[in-house]
């Protein structure tokens, strides 16, 4: 079977996904649109192009860990000019969500699928590309994300466009 583009990451509840929209649409100007908001997410572990049996064996390995849920706030915004991401990140770096994509972009690594140029950058993407950076006339209210599942993903195109769709979830046990 043809190998899938994956990644592990952490999903949006409508009510954020709204929230973050609502002020998008508002409060934030862009020489371009935003990236679909069907797709925000915070990436744990990209891992690139993953055949089945390495499929099978990331999931038994995220499986096999046993964290406790916690809680990320959002409140400030990011731009790499770079790649022209420009983002929305958690106030702080959050121990609880560092052992969680640590292990998982360790486990990656041993595999041989990705090896990370960065450390971990937790973001959530809603430009992608954009130059120059966005004006903010209003930040956004800050909001919190209860973190209790998160998922592996498959990147892939359909003829709408882009989806992350998860393939698997895993719970976290508080
Ligand atoms: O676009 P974002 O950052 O929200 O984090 C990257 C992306 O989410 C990561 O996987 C997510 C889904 O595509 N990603 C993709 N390509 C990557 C690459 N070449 C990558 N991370 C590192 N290197």
């Amino acid at each position: 079977m043809a190998a899938k583009r994956l990644f592990f990451g952490i999903g949006l509840a409508p009510q954020q996904t709204t929230h973050i929209q609502s002020w998008l649409s508002q409060h934030v100007k862009a020489k371009k649109a935003p990236t679909l908001s069907r797709n925000w997410h915070l990436t744990l572990a990209f891992l690139a192009q993953v055949d089945k049996a390495q499929e099978d064996d990331v999931i038994a390995f995220a499986n096999r860990l046993m964290l406790p849920f916690f809680q990320l706030h959002f409140a400030s915004t990011g731009y790499w000019s770079h790649n022209g991401i420009f983002y929305l990140q958690p106030d702080h770096i959050n121990a609880a969500l560092r052992s969680l994509a640590e292990p998982l972009r360790e486990y990656g690594e041993k595999l041989g699928l990705y090896r990370n140029p960065y450390p971990f950058s937790p973001h959530i993407t809603l430009f992608r590309g954009v130059k120059p950076m966005p004006l903010v006339d209003v930040p956004i209210e800050p909001f919190s994300l209860d973190v209790t599942h998160f998922h592996l993903y498959q990147s892939h195109s359909l003829d709408d466009g882009l989806h992350y769709t998860p393939v698997e979830t895993f719970a976290l046990n508080a």
